[in-house]
Formats: structure tokens, C-alpha cells, sequence
């Protein structure tokens, strides 16, 4: 309802409106329509209807009907029975006074609820939600009035309805949910919590059940402080309610029929999160502490602080078994989120879950990342889209009310921290962490939610940090009262076992006998850790079974890549053909004859044509493929076309899948306009489906680092910091062809330098059938590693850029090094061999034919990474009396030069060549990548290009010496 509303029903219109109130309730058709609409939707608001509450199932947005024909008011008989005529028009002003009133709670109740366990705020008030406001006084307390069924009342006097509009909206907790534009899922909520207004009658067992947790984790805590004094642990102290009501999270969900559940959560109370939800033994976290490693001694990689690692298990809840994984993830705070929700999103799909309701991810945070980081709202962004819906996210926030040293008002603009969750219209229930019944209550609500609606929703849960930032840290130096008031405040277990104690659900001594209980086993564990033994590494279990770690050198693998010809030509034929009745644009039409009349010929396939048999071929062999990526459908390029699109209706055609019967499925999606939150999906994708192709693309291979933590923090080490492996394709679009500062470069550069321990692979490829085979080589090896693709944009429609088809069938496979071909002068005459890699290879080209230069030979690096140092070595040995000249398009301080140098060192060191020191040609170093002037950049191409194939080395202009020295 509008502001303005409010004002005329508390200004001096409101006798006009109640009479007009008074004529609607008898007869809708006696108001002007307008009118009638208003007093409908608030009609409406206060009465859902009973069956949308039940059949809330993957609602549409929007609904079909208009508030005004959903609703039909009741005529006030009660009101008519109970007071004259002459009274009717004061009782139909309190009426409408009334219905504001509880429409106004319902909005803003939450802004006085008393959710602060500090009570930092102190008082709160807020004047629409102050009676008098409204035009009542203290003589209107007692008098009935006509409120219609709303909060499960006929009539009510005034005194009434607060007690029930506080108890619901303003106690422990306040909820959020008149923003939400569905009528179903706002009737639900409301619903929901009004009838019970918001509190949940828990049985003895129930409360017992919430202490034990309690005693749990704030034991686990203070027996960890305890033991080991001043070591970083991050506990939950403060926030012990959180495991309560993860457990309930689980217990509802298991009941509403989830299966699996993923979670994600920064270091905040992690430990307590592994033990106590996720039952990771004591003792294994007490060895950690003791510094024993958390995987066996034979399992290679550098290992992480305990705070970072995941785990999975098993739980049982009245008798539904549910699997928890807790992901790995860095120090970056929120960055796992994404990647919570691939793996998701991947075992929805294995499991066939299309309804999202046997897989589910639960996200913890904190306050100030939640409210910080962008990632935060990209991942809210993804939540309702096609390729990434997850069917709701349930979000816990622990809201300690500070981060590290920031207070929030220095943390955010926003009164909560949750408010961008608005984005996605979710419920947002603010809860008091210092009462356990509400917060578990809410987590029942929110796994409800869920299920039925399959939309994410957050709980805010306000709370306190009981010590410093970590234990060694000291708060009081920048919130000095905010600490006073803590140290003076009981922990939650000790106000929860008193409140059970005075209503005599336990008593005192069971109490102590619970935490005497715990403390004795903690102290068990305590004492067995010093020899305890990690014995099993569970990387390679599950779907990993069969798959293996690299051993010994990845340059002696030789990977079965190729494929029969008679099912290349299969493919092809699928990937150009169009249905009866589709209107495909005539340019496409051309396109796909184009494409299969080049495999029918088996000649000059081009590289779109060659990648669409590579995932074809992959998807005969029962392999799924997914792509993602910014407008990867058609591709940036106008390349790809993986969908048609039908030109009178829009209808949608994807050829790939349509090969055959027994063939798996190919996803290809138009990503939204962000690359954090897309590409930590996709890589979260990769985690959980070794056996799907899942390839990232960005749009311009630059804009990849808008996620560069997702590739340092994850891609790059993931293996070596948590054991965790990863097939995932990174296609990045990469070449100078004078497009300016971007869109020029891939930062080649950056990825090298993340190169180690074989942790990557690393290619930029100059041929179609190359690019064939290192995709499917990436699925046809018995081992996964990311694999970063530096693609091409020029070469895309470059007339030499074109295979064979025999490089595709039998005998062929991917090549690491391209030797030359041509023929030259005898070998011991070359003069020069130009090492290059990727689309400066047929710039050499096309001037060497030109010039008809015939004692340089080129020869190309596909794969950067792992170093192809043999097949290097054998090709530069060819050339005994040939110096080596390294030629790139990049600047000087970017692409594969500072990669290439050590080791072509090495390598003419070994081969005991005069010079050791390989040649630079390219561009100088520069700030920036590229030039923006089209003619400048013409001119550096045709000089670098001279310079490689005839410049004498000693003859070569300063820049590009100084660089080698
Ligand atoms: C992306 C990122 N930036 C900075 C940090 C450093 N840092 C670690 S914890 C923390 C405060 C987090 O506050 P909050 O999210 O409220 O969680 P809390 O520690 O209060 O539970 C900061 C700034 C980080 N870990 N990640
Ligand atoms: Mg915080």
C-alpha cells in the first residue's frame, strides 16, 4: 500500500474513508474501482488463501489474477449484528484503522523486534507503529473491533490485536517478507507465522535436544581455549546457536525429503561446524592442533589451516539418512559460494532432481561479508536462472555485529546486512541468538520455505562475537563499550539452561551431568589425539573412483584422442542439420551446409565445425557437456551457433542433441553479465561431475579476471591445498588483432606464472584438430586437471586455420609442439628458428611465403603447460646452427616470454649451444597490453614479424634486446 494511503487514513480524510470502507465491505460495485482494488489487495494481504499455502510448488512470478477478482470481502454481519447504525461508520474507521495497523506491523514490525541479544540500540520505536498514530487513544483499548478473520480473529479490541501483532513481529524475531511479489509465497509466510504467532511449542525432548547442541558448542570452544591458549580457532563463541539451527536445517529438510545437502561457510566457527554437525572426530581436530597433517603421509600437496578444510558425511535424522559435504574454500571470504552452488546444481542433475528437492545448499556468513562482497549478490543473481537455479539457497548469517574491527556502521549502507537478499525477493527472518527456541524455529520455517517454493531465504542471526576477532586478538581497542557489555553477558547455553531450569523442563543437576558428560569426552579424545593417525584420503572415492593422480611425466602420455570416421561423419551430419518446420536465417542455413559439406569432404574444417565434433564425439561417448559463458550460445564471435533460433517464433534448436538415442546431454548457456559468481559455479560444476566436459568461456579472455580469486584460490591450488581435482576448461579468447588495451590479451602471462607441480594445463592451440583433441583428451585421460584454453577470434575465419578430417580420425591425436613442414634448406642450413605459439604463428607464415625466406624454420608451442621440454629440445636439435628466437605478439612483460626464457635456457644449455640466451622478438614491455590506433598497432605487428624472420640478431633495436640481457 502506498505511503500516500497511509497519509489520507491518518489525516482528516479518514471518516470519508471508513464510510467509503464500509460501503465496499457490502457491496465491492458501490466504490469507485479504484478504490475497491485498494481495499482488495488489503483485503487480500490479510487473508491468503488456504490452498495456495498447500500447493506451493514452483510458483510463476506473477500471478494471474488481479488482487480485486482473487478476493471476495465479507459482509461485516458481526459488525452490523453488535453495534447500530449510527455506530457503523466509527466502527468501520476502526476497521480500517485496525487493518493499517497490522499491514504496517507486517511491514515494519522487525524495525522494533527485539532480535539484539546486546541490546545495543536500546529502546526502539518507530511512530507507525504507535496506535496514537493511527488516531487511536488509550479509551480505544478495550472496544471490539471488526478485523474480518484477520490474524485468526473475527473481532478484537485494540489491546488484542497488539498483543498478537507483537508477540509475532516484534519479539525475538522480526521478519521481512512484504516485499516478496508472489501472493503465494507472501500468504505463506504470513500464514505460517501468524498462526502460531511465530513460536514454536517445543516438546521436552525438543528443548533438551537444543541445550545438549548448546552445551556442545560452546564446550567444544572452551575446551579448545582451554588447551590450546591463543591459537587462532575462530570459535563460535557468541554464536553457538548456529549449530541448533544448522541441525534443524537438516532435520526438516531430511523430512521434507532432501538428500544431500551442501554447504559453504567462511572460518567462523568452522571448527564446531566439522564436529559437531558434520561429526569429524574430536580427535582428529586435536591432532591437527598438535600439528599431525589432516590427510595420510603418502598423499602429496601443501596442505591448508584447519579452518579452510571440508569434509563429507553421513547423518541420520528419524530414520532419512542425508549426505553433508562441506566445501573447502579460501580465506577469501564468500568466494565458495558459487562453487556450493555448482556442485549443487551437478548432483541435482546426476540424481535426475529436476524439482531441486533432494539437493539443497545451505550458506553460512558473516555479516560484513555478506553485506560486502559482490560475490554475495552475483550468486543471489543466479539463483532464478535456468542453467544455475539451485531451488533456493538457504542463507545463515551469522551477524556478530562487527567484522574484524568494523562496526556496521562503517560496513554498510544498508540497516541489515542481509538487504541485498531483497534483490531476489527472499523472506529474511532477523532472529535473537540468545533465544535458541526462536532461531530454531526460523530454520524450520526457512527449510519449509524452501521446499515448498524452492526460492532461497535468509536468516539474519544477531548474535555477538565474544572475543577479539580471533582468540588472539583484542577487541576492546576499537569497540571498547560494545566488549564491556559482552563481558558481562551470560553465554546463551547459561541463559537457556536456567530459562529450561525455571520452567522445570530440566533440572540443575541434569544439566551439569550433560556438560560433565561432554567434557569427559572431549578429554578422551584430548588424550588419544597424540597418536592418532589420519588413515584415508577420500579424494578419489565416489564418482572419482577409476580416475588416478598425474604420475611421472605428463609429456610421455600419449592420450587415445582420435575418432572413426564414420562417427565424425555422424556428428557433422547432426550438428547441420535443421528440424522440418524450422525457419532458420538463411545466413545460418548457409553456414550449417557449409559445415557439412566440409566434413562429407573431409577437408578444411574450420575451428567452430572442429569443436562442435569434439563435443559431439564426447557426447556419443556418454560424456555430458557444459558450456557457460557470456552469450556462448552463438558465441562472441558469431562462430559457434550451438542454438538455432527459429526466425517467425523464437523456438530454440541445439543440434548436439540431437546425434542419437544413447547420447548424454549437452547444456550450452548464455550466463548472466558477471564472471565470479559463473565461473565459481562451473568450477563447483567440475568438483562434483568428473565425467561431464564443463568449460567456462568468457566473452573476451581479459574479463576473466573480474574472477581472478576464483582461478588463484581454486583452479590453481585447489589440488594442492585440499585434494580436490578439477577438469574444468577455461576458453579465453585471446590475439592482437587491434582491438585496443582489451580485448586484446588473455594475460597468458598470468596463468604461467601460476604453473607448478603439473597443477594446470595451459594451451594455445593454432589448428582445429588440435583444439579437437585437447578437449576430448580431457575427458578421455584417467586424470582431471583445469585446463586453460587460449582461444582464437581472427583465426576463427582465417583461410589457413582449417584441418582435415583425418587429423580427427585414426592415428591423429593432440600434439604439443608443431614442428615445421615446409620444405627448407637442408637442416644444417637453417639460420633461424622462430618459436612462437598461437596466432602470430601464420603471421610468420604468410611473410616467410611472401619474402620466400627458406632457411627459418617455425616452429609452434601448443602447449605451454606442462612444459613440452623434449619435444622443444628434439625440435630445436634439428637445427644444429640455428639460433633461437622467441616470438610473441605481446608485450615483452606479458604473454609466454618470461615463462619460455628459463627453460629455453635450459634446454640450449643441455643441447651445448654457443649462445645459451634465446632472442626476443615482440613487442616492448608496456602498462598496458595493447595500443588503441589500429595503424599503430598494424605497424608493430609487421615489424615484429620482420624482425623474427630477417632481422639480424645484433641488428635488433634496443627494446627488444634489453630485454634478453
Ligand atoms: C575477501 C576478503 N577480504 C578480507 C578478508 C580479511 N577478513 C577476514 S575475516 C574479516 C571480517 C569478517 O567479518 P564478518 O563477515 O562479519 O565475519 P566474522 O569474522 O565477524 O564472523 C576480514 C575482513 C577476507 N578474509 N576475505
Ligand atoms: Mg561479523
Amino acid at each position: 500500500m502506498s505511503e500516500s494511503l497511509d497519509a489520507l487514513l491518518t489525516g482528516a480524510n479518514a471518516p470519508y474513508l471508513a464510510e467509503l470502507y464500509r460501503r465496499f465491505l457490502k457491496d465491492p460495485n458501490s466504490v469507485d474501482p479504484s478504490w475497491a482494488s485498494v481495499f482488495a489487495e488489503l483485503a487480500e494481504e490479510q487473508s491468503p488463501t488456504p490452498t495456495a499455502l498447500q500447493e506451493a510448488s514452483e510458483p510463476s512470478r506473477a500471478s494471474a489474477h488481479s488482487a480485486a477478482s482473487r478476493v471476495k470481502p465479507a459482509v461485516p454481519r458481526a459488525v452490523a449484528g453488535m453495534i447500530g447504525d449510527t455506530d457503523s461508520s466509527r466502527a468501520a474507521q476502526d476497521s480500517v484503522r485496525a487493518l493499517m495497523l497490522i499491514r504496517v506491523y507486517r511491514v515494519r514490525g522487525h524495525l522494533i523486534a527485539s532480535y539484539d541479544p546486546l541490546g545495543l540500540e536500546g529502546k526502539k520505536y518507530h511512530p507507525e507503529l504507535d496506535p496514537h498514530t493511527w488516531g487511536f487513544t488509550e479509551a480505544d483499548m478495550d472496544r471490539p473491533i471488526f478485523i474480518n478473520y484477520v490474524l485468526g480473529l473475527e473481532t478484537a479490541t485494540l489491546r488484542e490485536i497488539l498483543q498478537v501483532l507483537k508477540e509475532t513481529y516484534c519479539g525475538s524475531i522480526g521478519v521481512e517478507f512484504m516485499h516478496i511479489q508472489n501472493p503465494d509465497e507472501k500468504a505463506w509466510i504470513q500464514q505460517r507465522i501468524e498462526s502460531i504467532h511465530n513460536q514454536t511449542q517445543f516438546t521436552r525432548t525438543g528443548k533438551r535436544t537444543i541445550l545438549e547442541r548448546l552445551v556442545q558448542a560452546e564446550g567444544f570452544e572452551r575446551f579448545l581455549q582451554m588447551k590450546y591458549v591463543g591459537t587462532k580457532r575462530f570459535g563460535l563463541d557468541g554464536s553457538e546457536t548456529m549449530i541448533p539451527a544448522i541441525e534443524q536445517i537438516l532435520k526438516r529438510g531430511a523430512q521434507l525429503g532432501v538428500k544431500e545437502i551442501n554447504l559453504g561457510m567462511p572460518h567462523r566457527g568452522r571448527l564446531n561446524v566439522l564436529t559437531n554437525i558434520l561429526h569429524k572426530p574430536y580427535v582428529a581436530i586435536f591432532a591437527e592442533f598438535q600439528g599431525s597433517p589432516a590427510y595420510p603421509e603418502d598423499v602429496q600437496g601443501s596442505g591448508d589451516v584447519k579452518y579452510h578444510l571440508g569434509t563429507s558425511a553421513d547423518r541420520v535424522f528419524d530414520g532419512h539418512q542425508i549426505h553433508l559435504s562441506l566445501a573447502a574454500n579460501p580465506s577469501h571470504l564468500e568466494a565458495v559460494d558459487p562453487v556450493v552452488l555448482g556442485k549443487t546444481r551437478a548432483k541435482q542433475t546426476q540424481w535426475a532432481d529436476s524439482e531441486r528437492g533432494q539437493v539443497m545448499a545451505v550458506l553460512i556468513h558473516g555479516d560484513a561479508a555478506f553485506a560486502g562482497q559482490g560475490i554475495v549478490a552475483e550468486c543471489l543473481g543466479l539463483s532464478g536462472l535456468e542453467g544455475y537455479r539451485t531451488g533456493g539457497t538457504i542463507h545463515f548469517i551469522v551477524n556478530n555485529q562487527i567484522g574484524f574491527t568494523t562496526s556496521p556502521a562503517y560496513s554498510r549502507s544498508s540497516p541489515y546486512p542481509s538487504d541485498v537478499a531483497k534483490m531476489v525477493q527472499a523472506p529474511i527472518f532477523h532472529v535473537n541468538g540468545d533465544d535458541p527456541e526462536a532461531v530454531v524455529h526460523v530454520a524450520r520455517i526457512a527449510a519449509e520455505f524452501r521446499q515448498a517454493f524452492k526460492r532461497d531465504v535468509v536468516i539474519d542471526m544477531f548474535c555477538y562475537r565474544r572475543f577479539g576477532h580471533n582468540e588472539a586478538d583484542e577487541p576492546s581497542f576499537t569497540q571498547p563499550l560494545m566488549y564491556r557489555t559482552i563481558a558481562g553477558h551470560p553465554t546463551t547455553r547459561e541463559i537457556y539452561a536456567r530459562k529450561l531450569i525455571d520452567e522445570g523442563a530440566v533440572t540443575a543437576n541434569e544439566v551439569k551431568g550433560m556438560e560433565r558428560w561432554f567434557g569427559n569426552r572431549l578429554e578422551a579424545d584430548f588424550a588419544a589425539a597424540a597418536t592418532y593417525k589420519v588413515n584415508k584420503a577420500d579424494w578419489l572415492e565416489g564418482r572419482w573412483e577409476g580416475l588416478k593422480a598425474l604420475i611421472g611425466e605428463e609429456e610421455m602420455r600419449e592420450d587415445d584422442t582420435a575418432v572413426a570416421l564414420n562417427r565424425l561423419r555422424e556428428v557433422g551430419l547432426a550438428i547441420s542439420r535443421v528440424p522440418k518446420d524450422f525457419q532458420l536465417h538463411p545466413t545460418l542455413r548457409r553456414l550449417l551446409e557449409t559445415r557439412r559439406g566440409k566434413v562429407e569432404s573431409g577437408t578444411h574444417i574450420d575451428w567452430a565445425t572442429a569443436e562442435a565434433l569434439a563435443f559431439g564425439t564426447l557426447l556419443t561417448e556418454a560424456f555430458p557437456v557444459r558450456l557457460s559463458g557470456q552469450d556462448c550460445g552463438r558465441g562472441t564471435f558469431s562462430q559457434r551457433h550451438a542454438v538455432l533460433t527459429d526466425q517467425n517464433d523464437e523456438r530454440r534448436c541445439v543440434p548436439l542433441n540431437h546425434i542419437n538415442e544413447n547420447q548424454a546431454l549437452f547444456e550450452v548457456i548464455d550466463s548472466p553479465l558477471s564472471e565470479a559468481s559463473v565461473l565459481g559455479f562451473e568450477y563447483g560444476y567440475s568438483l562434483a561431475e568428473p565425467d561431464a566436459l564443463v568449460i567456462w568461456e568468457a566473452q573476451f579472455g581479459d574479463f576473466a579476471n573480474g574472477a581472478q580469486v576464483i582461478i588463484d584460490q581454486f583452479i590453481a591450488s585447489a589440488e594442492s591445498k585440499w585434494l580436490r581435482l578439477s577438469g574444468l576448461v577455461l576458453l579465453l579468447p585471446h590475439g592482437f588483432d587491434g582491438q585496443g588495451p582489451e580485448h586484446s590479451s588473455a594475460r597468458l602471462e598470468r596463468y604461467l606464472q601460476l604453473c607448478a607441480e603439473d597443477n594446470l594445463q595451459v594451451v594455445n592451440c593454432t589448428t582445429p584438430a588440435n583444439y579437437f583433441h585437447v578437449l576430448r583428451r580431457q575427458l578421455r585421460r584417467n586424470f582431471r586437471k583445469p585446463l586453460v584454453v587460449f582461444s582464437p577470434k581472427s583465426l576463427l575465419r582465417h583461410k589457413r586455420v582449417v584441418s582435415d578430417l583425418a587429423h580427427f580420425g585414426p592415428g591423429s591425436g593432440f600434439r604439443r609442439v608443431l614442428p615445421e613442414t615446409d620444405t627448407l634448406v637442408p637442416n644444417a642450413q637453417v639460420r633461424r628458428i622462430v618459436l612462437c605459439s598461437g596466432k602470430v604463428y601464420y603471421d610468420l607464415l604468410e611473410q616467410r611465403l611472401l619474402k620466400g625466406i627458406e632457411d627459418v624454420a617455425l616452429v609452434r608451442v601448443e602447449q605451454f603447460y606442462p612444459w613440452p621440454r623434449q619435444s622443444v629440445l628434439d625440435n630445436i636439435a634439428r637445427y644444429p646452427k640455428a639460433e633461437v628466437v622467441w616470438c610473441q605478439e605481446e608485450p615483452a612483460n606479458m604473454g609466454g616470454w618470461t615463462f619460455v626464457l628459463p627453460r629455453l635456457i635450459n634446454i640450449l644449455e643441455e643441447l651445448k649451444r654457443e649462445s645459451v640466451l634465446p632472442t626476443y622478438v615482440g613487442r616492448p614491455a608496456s602498462a598496458s597490453p595493447a595500443t588503441g590506433l589500429q595503424r599503430k598497432h598494424l605497424e608493430e605487428q609487421a615489424h615484429l614479424v620482420d624482425m623474427a624472420l630477417s632481422g639480424d640478431r645484433r641488428a635488433l633495436p634496443q627494446p627488444f634486446r634489453r630485454i634478453v640481457l
